[in-house]
């Protein structure tokens, strides 16, 4: 199921995949040709065409639903007033839909949910995160000691961040309630284009997102690097995050289908990521890989100018993911697509114009604090920040 909003953001942002995206059509079509297998399409809005979700899944009856129906980036998300009701509007509707139908139709089907790591705020707390669930101890009422596992505490960074921690809730509800099985994995940041599989036909090629909006970090860089471009490092460079291959995504997807949760068993959380960087460091080992310059830019997110991750991923170890690394040949992967299809790339789409914060000043009390940042408004933005 889709609904082409992704295709739809590109026309509004006047920006496009590095990489040429054929129609679904084609896509299918190759995808048939190459492997001689079909994958069935509906079109449908899943926050909106309950009706036709419910028929679907109806006439489907589905082991599992794998849920990808959300707008992914919190740059989009931070826009403006419009991208943050757009971006809760379509996520949290999304999800509730798809558990309300699948709770009305009786189909007894695992959920598979792509959450992110940024539900946690990136550990600031300055503990390992765990896979979802934390042991606390409290003073009872009658002063005994209580011990409890509870959601780990979030701390969204963004309104797309802040609608996968109630998307946490939406599934923690009907599992309690109607018994759903949901496995969620909180994701860090994907880079690289290709699987096995889109590497079977050009027509079958991912997208390759650069831009400000929707480009990813490590992606971002390795394609600026190829246009010769210097390394936009958001403020000291000091943020560190989780990172995986986009094989390994796939990888963990399937591990998460081919293990599904018992009826009655509380929702699984897997931390869906390979490796850890300081984005500092990120842009050093692009550097020595290509000779790009590295350029320090105003930060126009708030976000912490440095932070410590150490995040526990073994369930997804456990069941057999053996991790791609940031290895050189990957990333050469990327840099050759990225040289390849330079000439696509329109160099006004790089800079990140979504800011998080109205104010054209730095945000003085963070500063003063010195937990957070916000940057001013790059040259020729409104106070709005929204260039939509
Ligand atoms: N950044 C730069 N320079 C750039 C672009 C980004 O320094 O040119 C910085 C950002 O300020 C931020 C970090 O890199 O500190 C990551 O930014 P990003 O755009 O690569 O990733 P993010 O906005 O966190 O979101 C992405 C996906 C989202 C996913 C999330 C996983 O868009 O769908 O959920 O990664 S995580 O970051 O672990 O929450």
């Amino acid at each position: 199921m889709d609904n082409f909003a992704r295709r739809r953001a590109d026309v509004e942002l006047g920006a496009e995949s590095l990489t040429p995206i054929r129609t679904l059509d084609e896509r299918l079509a190759a995808w048939r040709e190459v492997t001689g297998r079909d994958i069935g399409f509906r079109e449908l809005d899943v926050a909106k065409d309950y009706d036709e979700l419910c028929e679907l899944l109806q006439a489907l009856r589905p082991e599992a639903v794998v849920h990808f129906a959300e707008q992914r980036a919190a740059p989009y998300s931070m826009k403006s007033s419009w991208h943050k009701r757009y971006t809760v509007d379509n996520n949290v509707n999304a999800t509730n839909n798809l558990l309300a139908a699948i709770v009305e139709t009786g189909v007894d089907c695992h959920v598979v949910h792509l959450g992110t790591m940024g539900v946690y705020g990136y550990g600031t707390a300055g503990t390992k995160i765990p896979e979802g669930y934390l042991s606390v101890r409290m003073d009872g009422a009658d002063g005994t000691e209580i011990e409890q596992e509870i959601l780990h505490p979030t701390n969204p960074g963004s309104i797309y961040h802040l609608t996968k921690t109630q998307d946490q809730l939406l599934f923690a509800f009907y599992n309690k309630n109607d018994e759903i099985r949901v496995t969620d994995l909180h994701q860090g940041i994907v880079w690289g284009t290709q699987t096995a599989e889109t590497k079977l036909d050009d027509r079958l090629i991912n997208r390759f997102d650069y831009d400000g909006d929707y480009g990813t970090v490590l992606n971002r860089f390795l394609m600026q690097a190829a246009i010769g471009h210097p390394l936009t490092v958001h403020g000291t460079g000091g943020q560190t995050r989780a990172f995986i291959h986009i094989q390994d995504t796939v990888r963990c997807i399937r591990l998460a289908l081919e293990n599904p949760p018992q009826r009655g068993e509380r929702v699984r959380i897997f931390n869906q990521m390979t490796e850890v960087h300081r984005l500092r460091d990120l842009a050093g080992i692009v550097q020595e890989l290509t000779g790009a310059e590295i350029e320090y830019v105003g930060n126009p997110r708030k976000e912490a100018f440095e932070n410590e991750l150490a995040v526990d991923n073994q369930r997804l170890l456990d069941l057999g993911l053996s991790p791609t690394t940031l290895a050189d040949d990957l990333m050469r992967e990327v840099a050759e697509i990225a040289e390849r299809f330079k000439h696509r790339c329109d160099r006004s789409k790089i800079p990140a114009r979504s800011r998080w914060v109205r104010e054209a000043e730095p945000d003085m009390r963070a500063e003063r604090t010195g937990r957070t940042q916000a940057a001013p408004a790059p040259a020729g933005l409104g106070s709005r920040g929204h260039d939509g």
